[in-house]
């Protein structure tokens, strides 16, 4: 079974165990309220069913739209594996926390509801974010303050997805295999699965549990761990009968930032991201 970690309190060894052997782990007791979680999945839905002549207006706003593929930002891991590859049915926003959510028009009700939303449950995964890392790099025994000025809440984004239902369900991919080129990955997955994880060669289905976050482990953490953790290469598969909606937070350092781990050469987030 995929390892559960409890925040309240959070053990550092099995937290170690998770990342060295799996790299990835449910999240429980993470104080995000459940109805926050459920309005956030319902406002998403709400999101997505607008036109798509709308959506396709947001595209430069801060809640930039993609479909098909998420490629104005980094997919994935470049400097460990490099090019990664394609990926296919999916739809989503693309939301960096640290812009200004204030410009998005607010007289569309669904835009500014979504926003409160955003904003709110930005500010849990950055407590989030840092509590894990920090504890991380603790078990790690890594200096804190070198690593920690690398990372910053405020240059990870969130993105949301739409994958919709598909009658060629098991022959179509919602994202195909990959790794996330990120520090870490919290992910909000709701009723819906199809996300699949590998492990020891085989895939596993990470079925959606209620009021549990997924956090997975990307490639700047394995680098920065000096590869002791693992970052999982994982996939999502698309539904017959349902769509499914996530909700995804990054975790990237500044993009100048220098990251130093023993075993590999200082890199910068734009190193990664120039690879992908
Ligand atoms: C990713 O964002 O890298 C994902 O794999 C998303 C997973 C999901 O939607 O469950």
């Amino acid at each position: 079974p995929i390892p559960v970690i409890d925040l309240q309190c959070l053990n550092l060894d099995s937290l170690g165990e998770a990342c060295r052997n799996w790299g990835l782990f449910r999240l429980v007791n993470h104080g995000i309220p459940p109805a926050l979680l459920s309005q956030l999945q319902d406002h998403a839905s709400k999101l997505f069913s607008l036109s798509f002549e709308f959506k396709q207006s947001l595209f430069s706003s801060p809640l930039s739209y993609f479909w098909g593929t998420p490629a104005l930002t980094p997919s994935g891991a470049a400097l460990l594996r490099g090019p990664q590859k394609s990926i296919s049915w999916v739809e989503g926003f693309n939301v960096p926390l640290g812009s200004p959510l204030s410009q998005l028009e607010p007289e569309d009700p669904v835009l500014a509801s979504f926003r409160l939303l955003l904003e709110e449950y930005g500010k849990h995964l950055a407590r989030l974010a840092t509590k894990i890392f920090e504890a991380m790099v603790m078990k790690l025994s890594l200096n804190l303050e070198e690593v920690k000025s690398n990372l910053s809440e405020s240059t990870g984004y969130v993105r949301i997805y739409r994958y919709p239902l598909h009658s060629m369900a098991n022959s179509t991919w919602g994202l195909d295999a990959h790794t996330d080129s990120s520090v870490l990955s919290i992910l909000s997955q709701y009723e819906v699965g199809g996300l699949e994880v590998l492990k020891d060669s085989k895939w596993l289905q990470v079925k959606p549990l209620s009021n549990t976050l997924l956090v997975n482990l990307g490639d700047m953490m394995q680098a920065i761990s000096n590869d002791e953790y693992k970052s999982v290469e994982h996939r999502v598969k698309l539904n017959k009968q349902k769509e499914r909606i996530s909700i995804c937070y990054f975790v990237f350092p500044d993009e100048g930032s220098v990251i130093r781990s023993s075993k590999y050469k200082p890199f910068t987030y734009t190193d990664f991201r120039a690879r992908v």
